[in-house]
């Protein structure tokens, strides 16, 4: 059967979850606890030289990693892709985004708050992380106020993608009530067949 390693709690992680509950794909959820090293053992840098999670392992024996990476091969002609090669295009941009602009915001803000319970070392770096951080929102916001996923009228890896993090970014010290489409969005994703919760 095919494997994931990821701890449910991480968005990145999450996401990889959220795509095989929508789409239905059987597999077993292994879990690695990155906080004691297990994504730093010789046996997982087998699995992942760069040592982290989410990694997939497929039944003949062949391991992808890099969550956007996983989420775009399971998305391959289903619906949570685009047949247009634009609309192909366009997901990927969210993608890329998302690893550039928004999870070193919102990921680490909320590691930091949520995880280690705000050190006062990282004071500062969480406050500006809360300025880029309401950056990437507001550019999530003001797509989202235009159309109801973030690449047209259809749910796609995009959104998952971006969903991950943002709807906990409360942890993070964030205000989604600011932000109203992203509140509608997320309860669209929420109440979509096939949802699973990060819990
Ligand atoms: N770009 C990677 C990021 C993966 C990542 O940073 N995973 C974290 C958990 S969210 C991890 O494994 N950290 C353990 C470590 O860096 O040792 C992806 O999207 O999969």
């Amino acid at each position: 059967m095919l494997k994931v390693y990821g701890d449910i709690q991480s968005g990145n992680c999450y996401k990889v979850k959220l795509l095989l509950s929508f789409l239905d794909i059987e597999h077993e959820w292994l879990h690695v606890n990155i906080l004691d090293g297990e994504s730093q053992t010789h046996e997982f840098l087998k699995k992942n030289p760069n040592g982290k999670i989410p990694t997939v392992e497929f039944t003949d024996g062949r391991f992808l990693s890099e969550s956007n990476a996983i989420l775009t091969y399971f998305a391959e002609d289903t619906h949570y892709s685009s047949s247009d090669k634009f609309g192909r295009a366009k997901i990927a941009q969210w993608l890329f985004f998302e690893q550039y602009s928004h999870e070193p915001c919102i990921a680490v803000a909320r590691f930091i708050q949520f995880y280690l319970g705000m050190p006062i070392e990282r004071k500062a770096e969480y406050e500006a992380l809360q300025i880029s951080g309401n950056k990437a929102l507001a550019l999530i916001n003001d797509q989202l106020s235009v159309t109801p996923y973030l690449v047209g009228e259809q749910i796609s890896i995009a959104d998952i993608a971006l969903y991950a993090y943002t709807h906990v970014a409360h942890q993070g010290g964030f205000e989604l009530a600011l932000y109203p489409s992203i509140e509608a969005w997320c309860l669209r994703i929420k109440t979509s067949p096939g949802y699973i919760a990060m819990a």
